[in-house]
């Protein structure tokens, strides 16, 4: 069964021509390849795109390129080149740039690149010289010593490498937050096609702000409960384009997975247990327990459906989560504070602190441009930030130490501060531009640049970027020297983690920042979501410390000044209120006489 207008009459193609879904699987196993390939980024990221233009698709392309190719295009992210690529991957199961990279390449390789230390050339190298093609043969090869013969590939290397693989296992089966939201945001506007829908709200980790989600759990709700109806709209769930395998179905929840194996469980629920839905949901649970036993001491029983009296079953609250936590003598409490970490005690004494919020943020003090590793012009960071609301931003783009981002020498980081000012001027006020660097903190914890080029930034922020196998003497050694030049304001992303891919390396952060809070340099939350750096309990010490605390995108592009929403769900989880972080003053002025004093 299928409904006229949502899967339309291009389902009895099913049967008989590629589906949207291998297409897109074709697509991104060429982005695969051109990653292994140390392809140009813009081009991958053009795969990846149609990949997912594709398989949002409600119509079956095959049917278009059968009929009428020319209305490929007018799918947003797909041009002449990609519609030519479908309609060859229709019409020969391939694309001929994926066949002509399977004859260097495999797309397995893509998973050896989330290695620590293996960058395309080193999978290159090691598929060339020892037929390595996945993790498990990568990991034999290194405990056979078999890397051993290849360049700057020791003992060192292969330990280091065992531990990565380690640790990416461990972690594999987990999404970063920034990949849920999307897929939330993507599978929400496709069961949003559906009439009568009325919410479609993200529950369980992501809700809360996890840095990583397991499953993604979309709560569903509308008005109608007639079976007829809730029934379709399971089926409309049911055969959204995107699904890679169907898990479960049930009479009001599907589970399925995408592409890359991402779970998703849909639930449909009634307007009038939303609320019970959510709270229950959302978690965490060990929050959810802590409640369970709050409401039986009170004679009440809490579930997903309801919060009801235990003598007589009557509901007490079950339509928002607002009336279920005060119904049990509690404050709200928002989502990213449900981890049982003290949330209810405090709910119940009236004590929960008024998280910072997105709207509380005036300033970004942490970006890249062209001139370094990022994608645009100082100009273009400048207005995206005004966009946004802004009133004062940063330029920080990277010293020379990092040469693969074209890291900046004393002149040409001096002759950047010049057209910082220009640009500047060029805002009439509309947004103040302050001139900085992201200075690297050399092995021996000196600085990368001269004091006098330091001397014309507003903002020095110095970051570790190198020689991250230093031992926790060496590293905390070197963070406390580089702390202790007087230009430096702020220390950037400070344990260096990567989220899924990068463990921090070994420091005494409890001495960073015990250094930095009498210094009075300032610690970076980095609010990217592949570092989320420092972590919530990291910030939550931070602020006890008495250090002060800046949230920054680290944007290397204008779009990823967008990231700081990440970054303030950090914030939240770490308890922390708008007083507690300096870019939410209101002027420069503001902050930068909040900040270490100028030498
Ligand atoms: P994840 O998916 O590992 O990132 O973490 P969550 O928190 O999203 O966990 P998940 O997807 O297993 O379940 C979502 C929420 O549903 C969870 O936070 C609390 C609630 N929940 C699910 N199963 C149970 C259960 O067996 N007992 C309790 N108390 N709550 C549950
Ligand atoms: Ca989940
Ligand atoms: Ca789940
Ligand atoms: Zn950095």
């Amino acid at each position: 069964m299928f409904f006229p207008g949502v899967l339309g009459p291009y389902v009895s193609l099913r049967h008989s021509a590629m589906e949207n879904i291998a297409i897109a699987r074709l697509l991104d196993e060429t982005a695969a390849l051109l990653e292994i390939d140390a392809a140009d980024p813009f081009r991958i990221r053009s795969y990846r795109r149609a990949a997912e233009a594709v398989e949002q698709q409600t119509t079956q392309l095959a049917g278009l390129v059968a009929s009428d190719p020319k209305q490929l295009l007018a799918i947003p992210g797909i041009g002449k080149g990609m519609a030519a690529n479908i309609c060859q991957a229709v019409e020969t199961g391939t694309i001929p740039l994926r066949t002509e990279l399977l004859a260097k390449y495999k797309p397995t390789m893509l998973e050896l690149l989330r290695l620590p230390g293996m960058g395309p050339k080193t999978v290159a190298l090691v598929w060339s010289a020892l037929g390595v093609c996945d993790i498990d043969a990568l990991e034999a090869a290194a405990r056979e010593g078999r890397l051993a013969g290849l360049p700057r590939m020791g003992e060192k290397f292969a330990a280091k490498l065992l531990k990565g693989i380690e640790d990416y296992r461990r972690n594999s089966g987990r999404f970063r937050i920034d990949r849920a939201q999307e897929q939330a945001e993507r599978i929400a506007a496709l069961i949003r096609a559906f009439p009568g829908i009325e919410e479609i709200t993200p529950a369980g980790s992501l809700r809360r702000g996890r840095e990583t989600v397991g499953d993604l759990d979309l709560l569903v709700t509308g008005p109608a409960c007639e079976p007829e109806v809730v029934a379709a709209a399971v089926e409309h769930v049911a055969t959204l384009p995107l699904i890679d395998k169907l898990l479960a179905r049930g009479q009001n929840k599907v589970s399925f997975t995408l592409r890359d194996n991402f779970q998703v469980d849909v639930r449909l629920l009634p307007r009038a247990s939303y609320g019970a839905a959510l709270q229950y949901f959302t978690g965490s649970k060990h929050h959810n327990v802590a409640l369970r036993q709050r409401a039986i001491k009170r004679g009440l029983t809490l579930s997903e459906y309801a919060l009801l009296r235990l003598e007589d079953n009557a509901i007490v609250a079950a339509a928002s989560e607002e009336e279920i936590y005060r119904a049990l003598d509690l404050d709200y409490i928002p989502p990213e504070l449900r981890e049982n970490g003290g949330e209810i005690e405090a709910a119940a004494n009236h004590t929960l602190p008024k998280l910072i919020a997105l709207s509380n943020i005036c300033g970004d003090l942490h970006m890249h441009t062209e001139a370094t590793d990022g994608r645009d012009t100082i100009r273009q960071m400048a207005e995206a930030a005004m966009a946004r609301g802004l009133a004062y931003i940063a330029i920080t783009d990277h010293s020379k130490n990092l040469a693969m981002t074209n890291g900046l020498d004393d002149a040409r980081a001096l002759a950047h501060v010049k057209r910082i000012r220009e640009v500047d001027k060029e805002m009439k006020g509309g947004i103040r531009v302050l001139a900085g660097i992201e200075v690297d903190i050399l092995a021996d914890g000196s600085l990368d640049l001269e004091d006098s080029t330091l001397a014309e930034m507003d903002i020095v922020i110095a970051s570790v970027h190198s020689h991250f196998n230093q031992t926790a003497e060496e590293m905390t050694a070197r963070v406390l020297r580089a702390l202790k030049n007087p230009h430096v304001r702020i220390l950037g992303h400070p344990t260096g983690r990567k989220i899924l891919s990068r463990e921090p390396y070994a420091l005494n952060l409890e001495q960073v920042l015990q250094a930095a809070a009498a210094l009075g340099v300032a610690v970076e939350h980095n609010a990217s979501p592949a570092r989320a750096d420092l972590s919530d309990l990291h910030l939550r010490r931070a602020r006890e410390i008495g250090c002060r605390i800046v949230v920054n995108t680290d944007a290397h592009s204008t779009e990823e000044l967008d990231q700081m929403r990440y970054g303030i769900t950090q914030l939240r989880r770490a308890w922390l209120t708008a007083a507690d972080v300096l870019n939410t003053l209101p002027t420069a002025e503001a902050l930068l006489a909040q900040l270490r004093p100028k030498p």
